[in-house]
């Protein structure tokens, strides 16, 4: 059987005026044709369906689309898991009425996760949704003083399934997490949020395969333990990335990573104001352009965005010629305090040093989002 594995969809993410939701369809219908062309068995979405837990009507409309295609018209079982983005209980509304039809959605973590059987009963689906050490410790009291790390959460849940796991099956994992050494994209927020904990791949030790979301550039981080990454760029950080899913053949568990076309792609551009203008092939694309020789001041935006609908972000000369970028490089990053990353950012951005009393309240709030 065949099954297609895709995560992070984040319907309902809007940059500005950008919505995404013409590229986030446009990726709905490669996906029923690949269901289609491949005969797939079932589909899996690894958590982030939406970007928050309070999206507009249209984000809805769109999850709502591409369930009642999947389970009703294609017939074919959809099991999706809640990731960070997700508010668990609403994305799993309905859940027990819904996997009559075939849509499988987890939204909590629970202590016995039940698996969806597929197959014949040869291929065992376990969705386990995006959860915190807390949560693992409520769900596993006996184990309670030994749940310290996010590692010893995912393996107190992963060895609870273990004993229950029928080995002549082909059990796969539906998980959304951050394994460590995967590499990340910017658009990648809550991972590269300084805090974020790593997991090893090695709690998935025993399942066939692991269909894994929350990181949104594809790479396999282990022989059989793959992101599928996000199915459009939502970074200008994953200009160079080739998007799609992960199709599965549960009969020899071999995996390869599809690429599905973008409606649009992402770029970046150089050059003066004219060169710029003179460009054709970017008019379709969601851009960045930097202007060499003028400063980019409402006229020049202005002219620019009607030229290029898709226009996102605009720099041009400045007066310190560092040309509005900021000067912190990724290493850096790592090694800043949170409260260090704040004061850069506004100082580079606004040129706003923050009050004693606004830097309290962000620590404040940073301490709520430890270990989280
Ligand atoms: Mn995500």
């Amino acid at each position: 059987m065949k099954i297609i594995h895709t995560s992070d969809w984040h319907f309902g993410m809007r940059v500005g005026t950008e919505n995404y939701q013409d590229c986030q369809e446009f990726f709905l219908e490669r996906l029923y044709e690949l269901i289609r062309r491949e005969n797939a068995g079932a589909v899996l979405c690894a958590g982030d369906v939406y970007d928050s837990g309070n999206v507009g009507a249209d984000a809805i409309a769109l999850f709502d689309h591409a369930a009642q295609t999947i389970c009703g018209q294609l017939g074919v079982p959809f099991i999706v898991i809640a990731g960070n983005h997700d508010q668990p209980d609403r994305l799993a509304a309905h859940r027990e009425l819904l996997s009559g039809a075939g849509l499988y959605i987890s939204g909590r973590l629970e202590r016995d996760v039940q698996p969806v059987v597929l197959d014949g009963g040869r291929v065992a689906v376990y969705p386990v949704p995006f959860f915190n050490r807390y949560e693992a410790q409520a769900l596993f009291p006996e184990r309670q003083e030994r749940i310290h790390t996010l590692q010893d959460a995912y393996a107190a849940v992963f060895d609870h399934i273990r004993q229950t796991m029928d080995p002549a099956r082909r059990n796969i994992v539906v998980s959304h997490a951050y394994i460590v050494g995967a590499a990340l994209s910017e658009s990648d927020r809550a991972a590269m949020k300084g805090l974020a904990p790593a997991v090893s791949r090695d709690v998935f030790q025993g399942f066939d395969y692991a269909a894994l979301g929350h990181i949104h550039k594809p790479q396999r981080v282990g022989p059989n333990v793959r992101y599928s990454g996000c199915p459009v760029k939502y970074s200008f950080s994953e200009e160079d990335q080739t998007k799609g899913v992960v199709l599965v053949d549960t009969e020899d568990m071999s995996s390869a990573f599809v690429p599905v076309p973008l409606l649009r792609d992402r770029k970046t551009a150089e050059g003066t104001f004219a060169q710029l203008m003179d460009r054709e092939d970017l008019k379709d694309d969601y851009l960045r352009l930097r202007v060499t020789d003028r400063y980019a001041g409402l006229e020049t935006q202005a002219e620019l965005r009607e030229r290029f609908p898709y226009l996102l972000e605009v720099t041009g000369m400045s007066a310190d010629d560092s040309g509005g970028q900021s000067t912190l490089t990724a290493e850096q990053l790592e090694t800043m305090s949170d409260e260090d990353v704040l004061r850069t950012f506004l100082a580079e951005r606004f040129d706003y040093t923050p009050t004693e009393e606004q830097l309290a309240l962000f620590r404040e709030a940073m301490a709520q989002t430890e270990g989280v």
